[in-house]
């Protein structure tokens, strides 16, 4: 049914989960305790952070729902729900992260613009659907194509919210065409999440996931996708998650100069532990999440107790027990994240510090001062945790 729009005003927000923190009521930005990432591999939706521009769109005819697919190709078609459930149903573990996750903390080093988040814009699902590499074979575009018949390179994706950043107009954003045709991307038209049917909250009743690249790529309520020569004009692709050097602020910048952000770096945070928490002396359990973008798994996590003085690696949780192998076998869980844990002993005041390496090496850089940016986004600096101890028979 295009041509629908969501509603102008919050006067229809579903009901959320009182334990998420309000980092923004309208439009509606909460994320859950930290404490909660690490309780469950999969994220429950309930908990799952929440991302919004505009108020909640509300489809109620699943019937009449359709995506239309136009631009460069030879007819515009129409897909209804139907025919989406008609496709193989593909089941994609995949970590979505918000690229604003942690910048609550780079804003002490200076002033940022956007949503204050703390460390948890970020978590994981089973999300269930077609590859969009098979609808697209619908239209006649072959899977690994990079180029269409008449010129297309990328794919929009639109959706029926109402964002003030687009003077009303609804979030849009695109990726490249050879990403969206290649079936080991595992690019979705997903309408589950962890086995039910998506909530409003996440996109009911259908949203893309583009495993591996910023959550700001995977656009909610989908109602047209289309296949055009540039990447998307929108404001969320052009003017805003974008990485700039320390250097630029708002008197100097140029958007056209850099490239949108798509897949995020190696991040890793500790989440048994909030920062500036008083402990008992003796044993401590240090555990979090460790995830990193564009299908790189996580090779190794290493904790420090002594403020970066002596490192020891942690282990995942869960799959403790379960020795590395050098093989396929893990390639089911590329997009999602590690959960570690380390337990040790400590003494007295410290700065407890975690950091990881994915699959090619890449580590996170060791402070926030450097990697400073005007928007505020992908603060991956070593995670630091400032504990007290008082004596353990006190
Ligand atoms: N239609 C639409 N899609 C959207 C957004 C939005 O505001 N509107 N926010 C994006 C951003 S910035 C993020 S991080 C993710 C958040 O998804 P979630 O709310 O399901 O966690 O959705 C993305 N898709
Ligand atoms: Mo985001």
């Amino acid at each position: 049914m295009p041509g629908i729009t969501g509603p102008s005003d919050y006067s229809t927000e579903p009901t959320r989960h009182s334990s998420l923190q309000i980092n923004s009521k309208e439009p509606f930005n909460a994320e859950p305790p930290c404490s909660a990432l690490i309780s469950t591999y999969l994220t429950p939706a309930d908990l799952f952070y929440k991302r919004n521009h505009g108020p909640i769109p509300i489809v109620d005819d699943i019937e009449k729902y359709s995506v239309s697919i136009s631009g460069l190709i030879e007819n515009t078609k129409q897909v209804f729900m139907k025919d989406i459930r008609m496709l193989p149903k593909y089941n994609v573990t995949a970590t979505l992260q918000c690229a604003g996750n942690r910048r609550t903390a780079m804003s002490k080093i200076k002033t940022v613009k956007g949503v204050g988040w703390g460390v948890s814009a970020i978590a994981n699902a089973v999300w269930g659907g077609a590859k969009l590499s098979d609808v697209l074979e619908l239209v006649g575009i072959a899977k690994l194509t990079s180029t269409a018949k008449f010129g297309g390179k990328h794919v929009e994706f639109v959706s029926i919210d109402q964002c003030k950043e687009e003077n009303g107009g609804p979030y849009k954003a695109s990726i490249p065409l050879s990403q969206a045709t290649n079936p080991e991307a595992d690019v979705l038209l997903a309408y589950e999440m962890n086995g039910e049917p998506l909530n409003r909250d996440h996109g009911y009743p259908l949203r893309v996931i583009v495993p591996g690249v910023i959550g700001a790529r995977s656009v909610k309520w989908l109602e047209v996708i289309n296949i055009i020569a540039e990447e998307c004009q929108g404001f969320f692709v052009q003017k805003d998650y974008k990485m700039f050097p320390p250097s630029v602020n708002w008197e100097n910048i140029n958007w056209s100069s850099r490239r949108p952000q798509m897949d995020f770096p190696i991040q890793c945070v500790i989440c048994s532990l909030e920062d500036m928490t008083t402990i008992r002396a003796g044993k401590v359990n240090i555990s979090g999440y460790a995830a990193s973008g564009g299908g790189r798994g996580i090779e190794r996590v290493d904790v420090s107790v002594d403020g970066g003085k002596t490192w020891m690696e942690a282990s995942r949780f869960q799959k403790s027990g379960i020795p590395y192998i050098a093989d396929d076998c893990n390639k089911s869980d590329k997009w999602a994240w590690v959960l570690f844990e380390v337990t040790t002993e400590i003494q007295h005041n410290t700065e407890i510090i975690a950091k990881a390496v994915d699959s090619a090496g890449n580590v996170q850089p060791e402070k926030v001062e450097n990697i400073w940016n005007l928007r505020g986004i992908l603060n991956t600096s070593w995670h630091r945790i400032q504990v007290q101890v008082t004596d353990s028979n006190f």
